[in-house]
């Protein structure tokens, strides 16, 4: 049962919608995001459930699935650890941090 459970939530977490991850943010300026991931990592999932959350429009980026993703990701922080978030090209590690950057710019008053 868990091992099903677990297919089932990795399917779902494949067919998530993939946005162009810009956003306008209430001062008008726009803020584009990319998450370096793959699904199985909890802490990725963490850094998901936020995004979702939040609705807030991410540009996924799957290490496992493409090979270019993780050397990139490489190239630019010198390491392959996800969740890596980049906030208009600049590289966010660590996923609680992550999750209260997000928290400070898109949750809304009185949500
Ligand atoms: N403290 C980090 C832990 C992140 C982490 O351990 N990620 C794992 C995958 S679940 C990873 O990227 N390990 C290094 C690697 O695969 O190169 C966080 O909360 O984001």
């Amino acid at each position: 049962m868990y091992l099903v459970s677990l297919l089932r939530d990795v399917v779902a977490r494949t067919s998530r919608v993939d946005g162009d991850g810009l956003n306008v943010l209430s001062d008008g300026s726009t803020v584009h995001l990319v998450l370096y991931k793959f699904d199985t990592c909890r802490f990725c999932r963490r850094v998901f459930d936020s995004v979702d959350a939040l609705q807030v429009n991410v540009e996924y980026r799957d290490i496992r699935r493409e090979r270019r993703w993780k050397k990139e990701l490489m190239e630019v922080t010198g390491k392959s650890q996800v969740p890596c978030l980049f906030v208009n090209g600049v590289p966010m590690h660590e996923s609680a941090d992550i999750i209260r950057w997000l928290e400070g710019r898109f949750r809304q008053a009185g949500g």
